[in-house]
């Protein structure tokens, strides 16, 4: 049995573990950053979790969801190996079994996401190694803690010593002093080894991820140069933005879009080796590369894409000048077969969308897209192509690092939220939102301009109205928009009197239809009910 004492043993846990994560990392630099254990793992994670904890992460966490994943997992992990280091005490046997089983788990983790090689087990097993040889070290080898040289000052009594004593290690001395009596010398010589360790492990790890971001594409994607458009989108007319502070602006930038993905980390994707294959049921299969499909025209149009998971008031939305090529040209190219009703986008990791063939061909604008804003597209959002289709929850149109357009049928194929209690068919339903003000807002009796945006992709908004305290609904005004696929803000002026108010608003699309009061969750297919918002006036 080892002297080391409890609390240093959870130490020796948890620098054997930061050691074996640092080295993973920065093995991961070589095999890519999916192979690093905390991110396989957590990717699988993301891929198996119910869907009501997922969106209450996302409800939780929001943007810093993922970031919240990976903290909560590395905590997850200090903690065991802290209990594993205590473990190791008694027997080092258990401990370095519990490494092993980590290790299997990373490997397990790295070895089953998509597009994985054998490299891929490298990261945990390397890791787990040193992680071992450091908890080795310090619970039974060179670092290990002496006990304290110390003997008694009289003789040994001429009676054998009571049981309590005849211990392996030296009697503590008088006085109470505690049980685990350590050499200073060899204390020190621990805690210095668990110090550096620690350091050298948070250097590797970050200096491994640092180096693993250099590997990524952003220099590819600044070299970049995207064409004119053939078809411009169409100018934005005055007064589309009112320009409010607390409202959201009519056009959304890049920085401050919406992110939402299943990818742990960014995926890397080169456009210079991009490819797209639009494959199965299709006559003339067919596969262009980043330079063919820059060649082609262009269009670019403002589209508001919207998050089936966007809560009523929520702001997974955002409205962008995209710059693409139209899909329905190349589906025509590829001459799509009789009952091929659905085209399964797929990610280069793996992730799938399912689009009806018909949303793509029957004129709107949708679109292989390449251009954000003037800009390529950020690496977040899917560089050097993804899908945006009007009208569409992103979930089942949107695509992002996009790599496969596959021909094939509803009834055969269920894409990535399907099986996951999400609705194959996913149009944005007609939905308005209060900007200004905002809830919980104290507000000085008189005019208050109440202001906020509605969309209807493909229907366009054609009224929308608020309401106070219950009271009638009273008619905002539109601002002018560029098209039935974005957003519009819309502004009332309401003459606030002093006292607790709440607000309503509601929207009627093109087609006449007018929002339902009946509340519904996001999932399956999207939130429905009236954005309220309550005040006080004074
Ligand atoms: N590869 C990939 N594409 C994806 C997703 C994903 O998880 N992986 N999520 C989709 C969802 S649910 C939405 S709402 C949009 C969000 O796009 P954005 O992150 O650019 O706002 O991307 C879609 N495209
Ligand atoms: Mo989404």
């Amino acid at each position: 049995m080892s002297t080391t004492t409890p609390r240093f043993a959870a130490l020796a846990g948890i620098t054997a573990a930061a050691v074996a994560i640092g080295v993973a990392e920065l093995t991961a630099v070589l095999t890519g950053p999916r192979s690093a254990p905390l991110v396989a793992v957590g990717g699988v994670v993301v891929d198996t979790v119910p869907e009501p904890l997922k969106q209450f992460a996302i409800d939780l966490f929001g943007r810093y969801d993922k970031l919240a994943l990976l903290t909560g997992t590395a905590l997850l992990l200090a903690a065991f190996a802290a209990l594993l280091g205590v473990l190791s005490v008694r027997r080092l046997a258990v401990g370095l079994a519990g490494i092993a089983g980590f290790a299997a788990l990373g490997v397990a983790a790295a070895l089953t996401r998509v597009d994985a090689d054998a490299a891929d087990a490298l990261p945990s097993l390397l890791g787990a190694a040193l992680g071992a040889a450091v908890l080795w070290a310090f619970i039974a080898g060179p670092l290990e803690l002496d006990p304290w040289p110390w003997t008694p000052p009289t003789p040994a009594p001429a009676v054998p010593a009571p049981a309590t004593t005849t211990g392996d290690t030296a009697p503590p001395p008088a006085g109470g002093a505690p049980l685990e009596v350590t050499d200073p010398g060899s204390r020190r010589r621990f805690l210095t080894g668990t110090g550096a360790l620690l350091g050298a492990a948070a250097v590797t790890g970050l200096g491994g991820h640092w180096l693993a971001g250099r590997r990524g594409v952003s220099a590819a994607r600044q070299a970049v140069v995207l064409p004119a458009p053939a078809s411009p989108a169409p100018a934005l007319p005055a007064g589309a933005d009112l320009s409010l502070t607390q409202l959201a602006p009519y056009v959304t930038s890049n920085v401050g879009f919406y992110r939402i993905d299943t990818a742990l980390v960014v995926p890397q994707v080169d456009p210079e080796t991009w490819q797209l294959r639009i494959h199965g049921r299709v006559r003339r299969p067919l596969t262009i590369s980043f330079a063919e499909l820059l060649a082609r025209p262009m269009v670019e149009r403002y589209v508001t894409l919207a998050c089936v998971s966007n809560e009523v008031g929520g702001d997974l939305i955002g409205n962008a000048r995209w710059l693409g090529v139209p899909i329905r040209d190349l589906l025509d190219e590829a001459e799509p077969e009789e009952g091929a009703d659905q085209v399964v986008g797929r990610s280069v990791d793996g992730w799938t969308c399912g689009t009806p063939t018909a949303a793509l061909r029957d004129g709107r604008d949708a679109l292989l897209a390449v251009g954000m804003n003037g800009e390529p597209l950020p690496i977040e959002h899917g560089f050097p192509v993804r899908m945006v289709v009007p009208g569409l929850y992103g979930y089942v149109s949107a695509c992002k690092w996009v790599t496969e357009l596959e021909l094939t049928s509803f009834a055969d194929f269920d894409a990535y939220w399907v099986p996951r209690g999400w609705s194959a068919q996913g149009p944005i339903k007609t939905q308005s939102r209060i900007d200004a003000p905002r809830a919980r807002n104290r507000l000085t009796a008189g005019r208050v301009v109440v202001a906020g945006v509605a969309w209807a992709q493909q229907r366009g908004i054609r009224r929308v109205e608020v309401r106070v305290d219950d009271g009638p609904w009273q008619d905002a005004v539109l601002a002018p928009t560029v098209s039935v696929d974005t957003w519009v803000q819309w502004s009332w002026g309401w003459d606030a009197t002093p006292g607790e108010h709440r607000l309503q608003v509601r929207a009627t699309d093109a087609a006449g239809e007018t929002q339902t009061a009946r509340e519904q969750d996001v999932a399956p297919d999207g939130a429905t009910g009236w954005h309220t918002v309550t005040v006080t006036v004074r």
